[in-house]
């Protein structure tokens, strides 16, 4: 059992940065609820947790976060059968996608800054 907001057996901690400040912070994924769990900053002695429900994400699914439209802000996705489903704000539904195939795994990262 854990607090409010911090990390439960079978959460899957993610780091992004969704208020787009340059500074990635935990984010646990409560697979149970489909919620995701945010903070504005790492120190969660004085940091609330934010509860963001993440419709239609699969329990078996890999999550993973990204900023997908390079708006500086991240949103999380998953990945299903060789699709990586995702959307660009927190809390939509995951209506764009990208088809990989079974034998691959996506991960996500800024590779190169112009
Ligand atoms: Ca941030
Ligand atoms: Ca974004």
């Amino acid at each position: 059992m854990t607090s409010d907001g911090g990390i439960a057996q079978g959460d899957i901690p993610l780091a992004d940065d969704r208020d787009g400040d340059g500074i990635d912070t935990l984010a646990p994924f409560r697979v149970s609820s489909g919620e995701l769990i945010t903070r504005a900053n790492n120190d969660p002695a004085w940091s609330p947790a934010t509860h963001h429900l993440e419709p239609g994400v699969p329990s078996r699914a890999p999550v993973f976060a990204g900023d997908w439209d390079g708006d500086g802000t991240d949103s999380i996705g998953y990945h299903l059968a060789g699709v990586s489903r995702y959307s660009n704000s927190l809390g939509a539904p995951k209506e764009l996608s990208h088809v990989w195939g079974n034998n691959h795994n996506p991960v996500t990262g800024a590779w190169a800054l112009s």
